[in-house]
């Protein structure tokens, strides 16, 4: 069955990857799934069409025969189950495996997504730059546990898994800030991430729409 997926028409990022779809290209490519993509632009994702997919509005999307779903971890999640490459067999490992899922979006991705609202949104507010410390510290908050735990592993529960693979995607977005090379480890282990092959097909997928 074909899978299709939504992207941006136009990302704001030029194809940087930072859109959410790079993650769910990303693990297809992991499990050797081809797909399609229906680009959307911000305009059509208002649209009804788009909002019986996603009430939200957004990208990304995810079709495969009778199934549509949205929500990049559930995207992401539901690919791991359905092809090998993502989650390990043994049960208490794949449980970590959505652990880590989990813990790079609800615990990981919140203070990032402020200091994203706090550059861009908020910047031109008179105590923008009052804030500004304050989020970056939240955001230390969770990268020096992380950096802890990874220690000097390469993944952080053994194999690459899901996990790895959204907390890498979510890590990338703090790239232009510079505040994950304050972690030496962390920032090594964004490096192996994008050095594999899927992603390095990923992000040139998304790159080349964003090329056009
Ligand atoms: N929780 C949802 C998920 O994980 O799938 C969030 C989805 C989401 O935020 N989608 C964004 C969207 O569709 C695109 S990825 N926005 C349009 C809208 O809400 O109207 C977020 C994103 C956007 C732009 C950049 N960028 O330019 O760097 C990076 C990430």
């Amino acid at each position: 069955m074909t899978i299709t997926i939504t992207a941006f028409e136009h990302s704001p990022d030029g194809g940087k990857g930072l859109a959410r779809d790079t993650r769910v290209r990303w693990a297809l490519e992991e499990v050797n799934q081809p797909y399609e993509v229906r680009l959307v632009s911000f305009k059509a994702m208002k649209e009804p069409a788009h909002l019986a997919l996603h009430p939200f509005g957004q990208i990304p999307t995810y079709e495969e025969g009778d199934l549509a779903i949205f929500e990049s971890g559930a995207i992401v999640l539901h690919i791991a189950e359905h092809h090998a490459g993502l989650l390990p067999a043994n049960p208490d490992a794949r449980a970590r495996a959505v652990m880590w899922t989990l813990a790079a979006l609800n615990t990981v991705e919140p203070p990032i997504l402020d200091l994203v609202t706090a550059k861009l949104v908020e910047r031109d507010k008179p105590w923008a730059a009052e804030r500004l410390p304050l989020v970056e510290a939240r955001i230390r908050d969770r990268l020096a546990p992380l950096s802890v735990r990874l220690g000097t592993s390469e993944w952080l529960d053994g194999e690459f898994s899901v996990g790895d693979l959204m907390m890498i995607s979510v890590l990338l977005r703090l790239k232009p800030s510079g505040i994950v090379d304050e972690y030496d480890n962390l920032s090594a282990y964004l490096a192996r991430g994008v050095a594999r092959p899927a992603y390095q097909r990923a992000f040139a997928a998304q790159a080349a729409v964003n090329a056009t």
